[in-house]
Order: structure tokens, then C-alpha cells, then sequence
């Protein structure tokens, strides 16, 4: 197999797009992809100041350095969960990114305000670690946004993700959720910040190929907690129907995207912290109260938001 653009012995077969690359060639084909995807969807506009929620994996990593490519002046944020050699090994994956980069990475320890890592933490919620995780990299990445001035926090979701959980939101109707898969959340100015997702049309095969051709020094052990049984079956089930029609995960999420809007829920905000709640707090200031945190005493203490301890400033 040759290489579409240069001739040369192809290292790559991209069937959705019936093609086939080389090394060089792909590598210039998915920065373009993502270009293309942040126009074309405006996902960053003049203006913005995006930063990376980056978890020391190929997608976030790569996604980092192809932003800084761009010239999407991009900074990083980590959350170290607490989950053994997972969250050690990750976090010099990151530094060594952020030192290449020569950007500024921002890193919250769960550990330090909560002197529990996030299982012990989800266990003493009596809910799943990935429930407990998510609320808290929800709120820490908005405030971290917020806070230091950041108008767009942008993810590493790729489109196996985004196409299986999809799916698993249509097969269950879960209607309140159906909206939330776009590729651009938008913001409320001073309480919530802009979501987008530049990868939501590049497939996880696609993110571990350009990873290794650009030597991004990534982790390759998941999450222990990640062994998500239904969204696995999910993945293998349109993988299945991808190989049998190649191009049909594009064509779901972007027929998704042209008829999908975004509804306008009702919000409060919480009285503490100012983050989108349904009552008269949100739910991490709620956490922060039962176990007697002085959430603000903490966080003023250790920057504007315990963020500023390690981290590489731009020069
Ligand atoms: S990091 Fe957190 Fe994921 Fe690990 S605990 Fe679950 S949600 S699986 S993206
Ligand atoms: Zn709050």
C-alpha cells in the first residue's frame, strides 16, 4: 500500500477516510483534522484562552502537544486522584510534556484537601470512584478555568468515546444527557467555563498511532477504575459496525452535531462558590462541609485555587 500524498510505502490505512498514509503524511493529515474541527465548530475563537485538562494519556497528551503546534498557546491542568503508581507514573508524563512545551501546568492534589485519595473519598460518599471523580474534576477544572482567567477548558475526548457514550444515552433515552455529548458546551461568564472537544473526530487507533510516530512519552496502563463493562461492549459493538461500513462513527456524531441544541437548563448558583448548583450549594461545597473543610481557608492558603505549587511557567 502506498502513501495517497507522497507515493512512498504507507505505514497507516485510514479506511473511514479510504486512505492511506505515511508517517509524516498522517501526521500532518490529524493536526489538520483537529484544525479543522476547532474552525469549522468554533471551538476556539479569537480571543480565547483555552487551557488542556490533560490525565497523562495519549489523547490529552497529544492533544497538548498539537494545540501548542497549532499555535494555540495552551496550559495544562492535572488532578492527581490519589490512585497509587496510576497517578505518579501520570504526573511525570505531564511534567515532562509541560517542560518540552514550555507551558505552565497547574496540578490539584486530591490527597492535600481531602487527606484521602479518590476511591477512600468515593467510598466515604458511598458512591462509585468514577461518580466521586467526575464531580470533582468537574468543579476543580471550572475553577482552575475561572479563576485564572482561562475562557476555554478543552478536553481529550475522542470519537470512540463520544460515539459509545452516545449510544449508551440513546439506547436509554436518557434525554436530560442527550445534549451534554456536543462538541462545544458553552460557558455562563463567572460561573461556568466554555467546554470543547478538538478531538471528537479522531479515533482512539488514530491518537495511539500519532502518539507514538511523534514519540509523546504518554501512560499507557488506564485507570484501574476505568473497566467501564457497558461502554466497552459499546465500543466493540460500533467498531464492529465500523469495520463492516467504515466512516460510520463520523457519520453518527456528525449527524449528531447538525441536529443536536443545547437546552437551556434552569440554574441556581451556589451561595459559596458561585458554581451552577440546583440548591443553595453545589455538591463539592457540600463535601467540603461534612468533612468540616474550611474550603475557602484552604484554598486561599494555597493560591487562588491550591493550584500554584508545581508548575512550569512560560518563557
Ligand atoms: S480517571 Fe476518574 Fe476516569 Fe479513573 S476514577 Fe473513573 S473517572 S476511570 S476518566
Ligand atoms: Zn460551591
Amino acid at each position: 500500500m502506498k502513501c495517497r500524498v507522497c507515493g512512498q510505502p504507507a505505514n497507516i490505512n485510514l479506511k473511514a477516510y479510504n486512505t492511506a498514509l505515511c508517517a509524516e503524511d498522517f501526521i500532518s493529515f490529524l493536526e489538520n483534522r483537529v484544525l479543522h474541527t476547532i474552525k469549522k465548530y468554533h471551538l476556539i475563537e479569537d480571543g480565547d484562552i483555552p487551557v488542556v485538562a490533560v490525565s497523562g494519556g495519549k489523547d490529552s497528551l497529544s492533544l497538548w502537544h498539537i494545540m501548542n503546534k497549532l499555535g494555540y498557546g495552551a496550559d495544562g491542568i492535572y488532578i492527581h486522584l490519589g490512585i497509587g503508581e496510576y497517578s505518579d507514573i501520570s504526573l511525570t508524563k505531564i511534567q515532562h510534556m509541560a517542560d518540552t512545551l514550555k507551558r505552565k501546568v497547574y496540578i490539584f492534589n486530591v490527597h492535600d484537601l481531602f487527606r484521602k485519595g479518590i476511591d477512600e473519598l468515593a467510598r466515604a460518599m458511598r458512591r462509585p470512584p468514577c461518580s466521586a471523580c467526575g464531580m470533582v474534576k468537574r468543579y476543580i477544572m471550572n475553577r482552575v478555568c475561572i479563576d485564572k482567567g482561562y475562557t476555554v477548558l478543552v478536553t481529550g475526548h475522542n470519537i470512540d468515546d463520544e460515539a459509545s457514550a452516545l449510544f449508551g444515552n440513546l439506547l436509554y433515552w436518557k434525554r436530560e444527557y442527550l445534549w451534554k455529548k456536543n462538541m462545544v458546551l458553552h460557558g455562563i461568564e463567572g460561573h461556568l467555563s466554555k467546554k470543547v472537544k478538538p478531538l471528537f473526530l479522531c479515533s482512539e487507533r488514530e491518537m495511539a498511532a500519532y502518539a507514538i510516530l511523534c514519540n509523546i512519552d504518554y501512560i499507557y496502563e488506564e485507570c484501574p477504575f476505568s473497566v467501564d463493562a457497558k461502554s466497552l461492549v459499546y465500543k466493540g459493538m460500533l467498531n464492529k459496525l465500523e469495520e463492516l461500513s467504515p466512516g460510520t462513527k463520523i457519520r453518527f456524531l456528525k449527524g449528531y452535531v447538525k441536529m443536536v441544541k443545547e437546552e437551556v437548563e434552569e440554574r441556581d448558583y451556589c451561595a459559596i462558590c458561585g458554581y451552577p448548583s440546583y440548591g443553595g450549594k453545589c455538591n463539592f461545597c457540600r463535601l467540603l462541609e461534612r468533612f468540616k473543610i474550611q474550603g475557602n481557608i484552604y484554598f486561599e492558603e494555597h493560591g487562588a485555587c491550591n493550584l500554584d505549587s508545581p508548575q512550569r511557567m512560560v518563557t
